[in-house]
């Protein structure tokens, strides 16, 4: 078996420190989870953020919900925190005198959206709405600093919270760097990012950290052989700016896309 990852000894291996909890837009202890599998409640669509649609909870991941919208494919399922703003008790829109609305792309005929509504509404185990917790407050100000280390969602694979290292800061913003990716995964965000989350939130919320990728794992081994890393193993184990700069991405907003020969999946 693969040796567990562990945040003590990875802080120690690369000398770096975590992102204090007050820098974050999460709770100090994550919100419990209560939701079950096949409730449905109301979600922001996440490709429409102006509509309010019906979802089902499709899969319960720590204090997580993957939600698919009711009357779309299952291509477009998201992620979302119990304590997340985009979701809500069902009745909370007609209450606050808005209208439920198709998801975009739904499948059927727009004129049909009324009684597919009435449907799928019709004997549904709606999410009691004791479940939803409060969002918590923003952090006053981005206290991230370069160098700092966190556990982010991978947006190209969001079911997936990794081992990551702020690359940088400007304004409001971080650069979410991916350790042992080089590059292909990281993100730009605001500091106040729902995606995330501090050094050990994963272990509170039973979800599974992913390990680094492999750029930090085959140096991993050889420092246990060499019994002290290497300058080169040490740098290799930080993040992937630090340790090998990716070739320009012509055409490319920094950070996005990824380098030739590594698949997104
Ligand atoms: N299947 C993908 C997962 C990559 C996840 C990276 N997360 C930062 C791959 O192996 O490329």
């Amino acid at each position: 078996l693969p040796e567990q990852f562990s945040w003590d000894d990875y802080l120690k291996e690369t000398e770096s420190i975590a992102a204090p909890l007050h820098c974050f837009k999460q709770s100090r202890i994550p919100p419990t989870n209560d939701f079950k599998v096949g409730m449905k409640l109301e979600a922001r669509d996440p490709r429409n953020v102006t509509s309010v649609c019906i979802a089902t909870i499709i899969g319960i991941t720590g204090a997580r919900l993957r939600l698919r919208l009711d009357g779309s494919d299952n291509k477009n399922d998201f992620w979302r925190l119990v304590d997340s703003s985009d979701i809500q008790p069902i009745g909370t829109c007609e209450k606050k005198g808005g209208m439920l609305q198709p998801p975009l792309g739904f499948q059927m005929n727009a004129s049909s959206w009324p009684m597919f509504l009435l449907r799928t509404l019709n004997g549904a185990e709606m999410a009691p709405a004791a479940f939803f917790k409060k969002e918590p407050p923003k952090p006053a100000t981005n206290c991230f600093k370069v160098g700092m280390k966190l556990e982010a969602i991978d947006r190209k694979n969001p079911y997936l919270i990794c081992p990551a290292t702020i690359g940088d800061v400007k304004g409001d913003e971080v650069f979410v760097t991916f350790d042992g990716w080089r590059g292909a995964f990281d993100y730009w965000c605001r500091c106040d990012s729902r995606d995330i989350f501090p050094v050990g939130w994963c272990s509170l919320t039973g979800d599974a950290l992913q390990p680094p990728g492999n750029n930090v794992s085959i140096t991993k081994s050889s420092a246990k052989i060499q019994s002290s890393p290497s300058k080169v193993t040490r740098r290799s184990m930080q993040s992937p700016q630090k340790s090998a700069p990716v070739p320009a991405q012509r055409g490319r907003k920094p950070g996005r896309g990824k380098p030739p020969g590594q698949s997104a999946v």
